[in-house]
């Protein structure tokens, strides 16, 4: 795919944000895996939000989530970045995607927020992430390192 100078402003890769969450095993440890997953494979972390308790959103689960965002600089462009994290998802246990708005709780779920400034709409991803503004537990965390 090629780059235009919109979403590649200079040579140290694009300005991506990530949401991330955990609610199935340990939720803590989990994240920091994925962060350092992230870090080594995709681009450096140049920002991680706090961790924060939420109650699920959208399904009923006995299990809160751990909630945080992280922002990084990629060279990959937006589909390469959307496998390598369904990658680390599925590394880090992951087994189950959610399927038109039907969530389960999960070991880990990395969403990309935006990718510079780009806009993607296909079935497979879409960014800016079309949910992102009305969930407290991504915006929360995000506002915090923006
Ligand atoms: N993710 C969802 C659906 N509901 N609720 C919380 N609190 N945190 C999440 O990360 C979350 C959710 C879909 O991915
Ligand atoms: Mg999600
Ligand atoms: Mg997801």
């Amino acid at each position: 795919m090629t780059l235009n100078a919109s979403v590649q402003p200079n040579s140290n890769g694009v300005k991506v944000y990530l949401s991330l969450g955990s609610n199935l095993g340990d939720r803590y440890s989990l994240l920091r895996s994925a962060i350092e997953l992230i870090g080594r494979r995709i681009g450096p972390v140049t920002a991680v939000s706090s961790f924060i308790e939420t109650k699920p959103v959208g399904f009923k689960s006995d299990n809160n989530f751990i909630n945080c965002a992280i922002c990084i600089k990629t060279d990959m462009s937006p589909f390469e970045l959307l496998h390598a994290t369904q990658q680390i998802e599925f590394e880090l246990g992951r087994t189950v995607k959610s399927h038109a708005g039907v969530y389960s709780d999960r070991p880990i779920d990395i969403d990309i927020l935006t990718y510079g400034n780009a806009h993607i709409d296909t079935p497979e991803l879409k960014i800016p992430h079309p949910q992102m503004r009305k969930r407290d537990f991504v915006m929360i965390p995000l506002r915090e390192i923006l």
